[in-house]
């Protein structure tokens, strides 16, 4: 039986993935090279060294740790003059009704976030008070698709991973939830999303009953 419930804050919560975007690309071109859409796609739950990592790879540029470390940090500077600038009207439609609505039935809530910035985030869209627990990118040191950051937020809560569960728009974080031992329900396309116990298309149409029947 369900007692808890995980969230991935990007993608789930809010749609941040658009400020990532133009960081990154602009990031990109300053090194000379473009950054698509689809390229930012494969960036979703990857953490700020990784998808660096790999839009480097892309663009066939090798860099220092240091130079890393400069560029990342670069980066992060635009994108969080963008997110201190978000409002709660960015908040994803039907997600304050479905917190609301699951806090009340007695639930208990954490965030999972593989970001760093997500307490400014909370913050910004008055988001932060529904969440007994929050996990981020400042605690853990393995990135999903490893469970530790599910895990870590179902033992702050008290729960068995069986007591679990999470809501995820990227692969790796439903894979993360499932290698936890946890139920999942993604949130985007039943056919990208296909280890999930369920999908939809956003958490405005999910109920309380849909976490009963998982
Ligand atoms: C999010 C995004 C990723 C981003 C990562 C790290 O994860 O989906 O694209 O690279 O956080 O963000 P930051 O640079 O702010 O630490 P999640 O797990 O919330 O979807
Ligand atoms: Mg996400």
């Amino acid at each position: 039986q369900i007692k808890a419930c995980l969230f991935d804050l990007d993608g789930v919560l809010v749609d941040t993935a658009v400020y990532h975007y133009q960081a990154w690309k602009r990031l990109a071109n300053t090194m000379g090279f473009d950054f698509t859409e689809v390229q930012n796609e494969q960036l979703k739950g990857v953490s700020r060294v990784e998808s660096l990592n790999k839009i480097l790879a892309w663009g066939g540029v090798t860099k220092t740790d240091t130079e890393k470390e400069e560029l990342a940090t670069l980066k992060n500077s635009w994108y969080v003059d963008m997110i201190t600038k978000m409002t709660p009207a960015e908040v994803l439609p039907g997600t304050v009704e479905f917190l609301t609505a699951i806090h009340q039935a007695g639930y208990k809530l954490a965030l999972g976030s593989a970001s760093k910035n997500s307490a400014t985030i909370l913050e910004r869209t008055q988001l932060a008070h529904f969440f007994d627990e929050i996990v981020d990118g400042n605690m853990v040191t393995k990135s999903k698709p490893d469970p530790e950051v599910f895990l870590k937020g179902a033992s702050l809560l008290g729960f068995k991973p069986e007591e679990c569960v999470v809501f995820e728009d990227a692969v790796a974080g439903v894979e993360a939830a499932k290698r936890g031992g946890m139920k999942a329900i993604g949130i985007g396309e039943k056919s990208v999303l296909t280890e999930a116990d369920k999908v939809v298309s956003g958490l405005d149409k999910l109920t309380v009953k849909d976490l009963e029947e998982l």
